[in-house]
């Protein structure tokens, strides 16, 4: 009780700095009405019996075999089905039509053959189809941002390892996964990340001076130095604050969508998970909510292969992701993550269909995670070297993207040199990061607002003592936090 209460404040939080209470879309549950966001609200729903669910479709007039393109497709599957009794005619049941069959057979766990990986270019940077969706300025865009978002991981990283920032994560191998999908969504849609999404804020504007006053957490930063480093938040770019606690932003992205919705926005949302926040209960709670209600969301899956030190065989027995969003009655696709092209036009497909369709749909990129899990991490200690670098020489997203820019004639030798120096110029002068570092830390009474309008008993207590704890021991505290 005492971690999901920790659990669901850190949630509110992080929510309502994000949104105005106001907006937030409310549900009603007999008498009672609740935020439509609120995620103990949300898991209450789940285990209730049938008339609250039923409740709630009414409510919102939901009509899933109806309204919902997905739903008449699953009803001309069943009825093409060859081991239909044909004498008898299809039921209504609430759901959809049902036929009946004489043949006592169970659907198999899988289909036998996986699911086919979309892909535009070859291993060599060479075009497989027609594509010419992506234009020389925005080709170099993406492929500069790549470039310096691996340059920016390698600089924190080693900023990490000399003690100077607690924590970092890298985004190596999945760098097409980060800026493909910003280049295909517009700066409307909001993202709900899960940490390893920086290059879309990168992509958005933000600087590598606002990265590194939250790596920081100096007085500069937007998040005021509340949270560990890498969790990233800015309304100014749509995009909400990383939460540690894994797939929490899947049920609050139905619920943002479902806003947007009613609002009558020209945009979606985009929730990014990992392979291993798909065995959260979230994860199943936010597809199924984003289904029923049909909201616009695009749930992105980056499958890298790994959850920390669990790789995937042991992490779920399905065929990936992708199969997941179908049995939510989501249109799915598996994308190969190491395919700048491949990432942009599904996720540009992907918007079409969320914001145009009004739906969810899902994305799983499958992009091996070169990179250990974070600084706290080794993880030569359960995977081979080989392993490792044969993705990295291989299979390099940034490599391959930028092949295909040279063979367009777009990118040389010389522009190569000058963005590499540039980027570091920025950050290997340590501008950045040394500016940040020299900078104050916000001041201990930010530790304590913007959650409560008038704080709790137990917030004011816990200050209280910090104060005292600080006063008694002031060597073991850093000196430039005033009190
Ligand atoms: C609810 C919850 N459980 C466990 C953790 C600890 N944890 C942090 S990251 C992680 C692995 C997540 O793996 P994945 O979703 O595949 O993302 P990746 O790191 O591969 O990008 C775990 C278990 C957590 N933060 N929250
Ligand atoms: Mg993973």
């Amino acid at each position: 009780m005492a971690s999901w209460g920790r659990r669901s404040s850190a949630v509110a939080r992080r929510v309502s700095a994000f949104f105005t209470v106001d907006k937030a879309v409310q549900i009603r549950i007999g008498m009672r009405r609740y935020p439509f966001f609120n995620p103990a609200v949300s898991s209450a729903l789940v285990p209730r019996p049938w008339p609250c669910v039923i409740n709630m479709t009414s409510l919102f007039l939901v009509d899933r075999f109806t309204s919902s393109i997905a739903g008449s497709q699953a009803d001309s599957r069943r009825a093409d089905d060859d081991d239909n009794d044909n004498n008898y005619p299809a039921i209504d049941f609430p759901g959809g039509k049902v036929t009946y069959t004489t043949k006592l057979r169970f659907i198999s766990g899988s289909s036998g053959k996986r699911i086919p990986c979309y892909r535009v270019l070859d291993d060599n940077g060479e075009l497989l189809n027609n594509f010419n969706e992506v234009k020389k300025e925005l080709a170099v865009k993406m492929y500069s941002d790549m470039v310096t978002l691996q340059i920016m991981d390698t600089f924190f990283y080693e900023a990490q390892r000399q003690g100077r920032i607690s924590f970092y994560t890298t985004s190596s191998g999945e760098e097409a996964v980060n800026i493909s999908s910003a280049a295909a969504l517009s700066k409307d849609d909001i993202i709900m990340p899960q940490y390893r999404e920086h290059g879309i804020l990168l992509w958005r504007g933000f600087t590598l001076q606002e990265f590194a006053n939250q790596c920081f957490g100096n007085k500069d930063d937007v998040g005021k130095g509340r949270q560990m480093p890498i969790h990233y938040g800015s309304s100014k770019h749509n995009f909400v604050t990383v939460s540690s606690p894994i797939a929490t932003q899947l049920p609050q992205a139905a619920g943002v969508a479902y806003s947007l919705k009613m609002d009558k926005k020209d945009a979606c949302v985009v929730a990014f998970i990992g392979d291993g926040g798909t065995s959260e209960g979230d994860f199943h709670a936010g597809l199924n909510f984003a289904a029923v209600m049909e909201a616009p969301v695009i749930f992105v899956c980056r499958n890298n292969g790994w959850a920390i030190s669990t790789p995937i065989s042991e992490q779920f027995r399905s065929d990936g992701v992708a199969v997941k969003g179908q049995a939510y009655g989501i249109p799915s696709i598996c994308v190969n993550g190491t395919d700048a092209l491949a990432v942009y036009s599904a996720i540009h497909a992907a918007r079409n269909m969320a914001v145009n369709e009004q739906r969810p749909v899902l994305v799983e990129t499958l992009a091996y995670r070169v990179g250990h899990h974070s600084t706290s991490d080794d993880s030569t200690k359960y995977r081979s070297l080989d392993e490792i670098e044969q993705w990295k020489t291989d299979r390099d997203p940034v490599n391959r993207f930028r092949k295909w820019v040279e063979l367009n004639g777009w990118w040389s030798e010389r522009e190569e040199t000058e963005l590499r120096s540039s980027v570091k110029k920025q950050a290997s002068l340590m501008k950045a990061i040394q500016v940040a570092e020299g900078r104050k830390k916000p001041p201990l009474t930010e530790l304590f607002t913007d959650v409560y309008h008038l704080p709790p008993s137990n917030l004011v207590e816990q200050e209280k003592q910090l104060r005292e704890t600080v006063n008694k021991y002031p060597m073991d505290f850093p000196s430039d936090v005033s009190l």
